[in-house]
């Protein structure tokens, strides 16, 4: 008369392990690509190739995903354009980071992480997850702390949001202030 209810607990963790593995092989591929966002659609593309026998755990297994913690007092911000700053085009962004390291993505490092610079972007991204790759989440996969962005003239918002080596958001997420500058 005993439930086998050790099994069925087996079973959950053998994939629970098997989503999470799926995840950190596409973090290693977009860190390899890192340097050049555009490049990881594909990668994603691929992802959901991997998992297309389960794709209704896409979100479970998003949202299954522990996020690193965050040392308290760790900031992001940009230290430069400054807040309402006017600008011409390519815009050098100078990023900053507080009470953490900056690391590669790809390798596990305690308190550390890649920066993730959100441009015009409203809504969050889920941060229970790997952080998406486009045009409004642009990955610094490699450690860096600037770049030089091409923006079309007009306002835009910039915010910082630091990523782990899987690409997640920190618990709590370490985030900048949104500035607002103007491209002439
Ligand atoms: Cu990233």
């Amino acid at each position: 008369m005993r439930i086998p209810f050790q099994r069925s607990l087996l079973v959950a963790l053998i994939t629970s392990t098997t989503l999470l593995q799926a995840c950190s092989d596409n973090s290693e591929e977009t860190t390899k690509e890192a340097a050049a966002p555009a490049a990881e659609a594909p990668a994603t593309a691929d992802h959901s190739n991997h998992m297309n026998t389960d794709d209704s755990a896409d979100k479970p297994a998003g949202s299954g995903i522990t996020r690193s913690s965050a040392p308290e007092g760790a900031a992001a911000e940009i230290v430069s354009p400054a807040n309402g700053a006017t600008v011409s085009s390519p815009v050098k962004v100078v990023f900053g980071l507080e009470g953490m390291d900056v690391s590669p993505a790809g390798k596990e490092k305690e308190n550390s992480g890649h920066h993730h610079l959100l441009i015009d972007l409203d809504k969050m991204p889920d941060m229970n997850m790997p952080l998406p790759a486009n045009d409004q989440v642009v990955h610094f996969g490699k450690g860096q702390t600037e770049t030089e962005l091409e923006l079309e003239p007009g306002t835009h918002t910039l915010q910082l949001l630091l990523g782990d080596y899987r690409h997640v958001p920190h618990e709590p997420a370490v985030v900048s202030e949104t500035i607002t500058i103007t491209v002439e």
